[in-house]
């Protein structure tokens, strides 16, 4: 059986030819990084680099890799005007007259890297509005104004899982041919949720709401929602995100009271905002308790934010536990 390769599908959706190159230099990027990940330990990947993010998170030596690798391919791109990655401090400039700006996360899920375990590259595409030298400001647009999202799953199978506003595709990497082939299209979100992910550790510093909701789901079948449910937790975004796709549920990572300040772990650039569109693109919600994700106005690159996403029925009975 023939399958659509990336380039087919977005000549067929008609993704304008800047836009399409853009989103195979990041499919070409992510070959390099599963190469590098292949090789594991004998490639010298695994352990720290011994330096910090802006965020005061300790660098892997593969989130170092895996940004300087997309830095550079999209650096090339004439379209590209600036990027913010979570490995940056600042935005990075690159061509002046570029219409898009780029963020992402090259690494999500760096603490999986040492286990062999899943790990992720998230990206989101903005339209440039600016003039002269790129600023932190143009990238401060809602979620919803995003011209693209995707990420790439680095599991078993490579996968590139990606909208560009019509819907969600999912394309595995063929590793004969080099090209990544559509293998789901029109992916949607199952209705009815029978799973959840969250880091169950914090569940002493959640928002009392936060606890009793989940606390109704590990009751069970003799709890008030009367049925099982199944916990998982990859500490990937991408993975996580990436079954509730596949087979629905339930994803949250919520406020935590250890730091009342800071609103949740998850950036809101680079993680929340393209996981957003990509949920809600497959017919699921994203929000806060204060709202829809997509619609926050961004302060800052990276900024942070609670998220939960998944099925729309289970993410708004979340939200009304918050509101009572
Ligand atoms: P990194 O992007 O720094 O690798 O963090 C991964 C992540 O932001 C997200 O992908 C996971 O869902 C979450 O952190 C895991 O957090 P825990 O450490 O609480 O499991």
């Amino acid at each position: 059986m023939s399958r659509a390769t990336l380039s087919d599908y977005l000549s067929r959706s008609n993704t304008p030819a800047s836009l399409a190159q853009l989103i195979e230099t990041l499919a070409g990027g992510s070959v390099a990084i599963r190469e590098d990940l292949a090789g594991g330990a004998l490639n010298d990947i695994l352990g720290a680099a011994g330096a910090e993010n802006v965020q005061g998170e300790e660098q892997k030596k593969l989130d170092v890799i895996a940004n300087d690798r997309i830095k550079q391919a999209l650096g090339v791109l004439p379209s590209v005007r600036g990027i913010a990655s979570e490995e940056e401090d600042e935005v990075v400039a690159a061509h002046h007259d570029g219409e898009f700006l780029v963020t992402f996360d090259p690494l999500d899920g760096s603490s999986n890297i040492d286990i062999n375990s899943m790990v992720g590259t998230i990206f989101s595409v903005l339209g440039s509005r600016g003039e002269g030298a790129v600023s932190e400001a143009e990238f401060l647009q809602p979620g919803r104004d995003q011209i693209a999202a995707g990420y790439i799953l680095y599991g078993p199978s490579v996968m590139l899982v990606l909208t560009v506003g019509q819907g969600v595709v999912m394309f595995t990497y063929d590793p004969q041919s080099g090209l990544y082939l559509l293998t789901e299209d029109q992916v949607r979100i199952a209705e009815e949720a029978k799973e959840f992910a969250i880091n169950m550790s914090n569940q002493r510093h959640w928002h009392p709401a936060m606890q009793r909701y989940i606390g109704e789901l590990l009751q069970g079948a003799e709890g008030p929602r009367g049925k099982n449910y199944n916990m998982r937790w990859v500490a990937a975004m991408v993975a996580d995100v990436h079954r509730i796709l596949c087979r629905g549920g339930l994803f949250c990572y919520p406020w935590d009271a250890r730091k009342p300040d800071q609103a949740g772990k998850l950036r809101l650039m680079y993680e929340a905002n393209p996981m957003g569109l990509l949920v809600e693109q497959a017919g699921g919600k994203i929000w806060t308790p204060e709202g829809a994700i997509l619609d926050i106005q961004p302060t800052h690159i990276h900024q942070r934010v609670p998220v939960i996403l998944g099925a729309a029925s289970e993410v708004e009975l979340c939200i009304d536990y918050h509101r009572d």
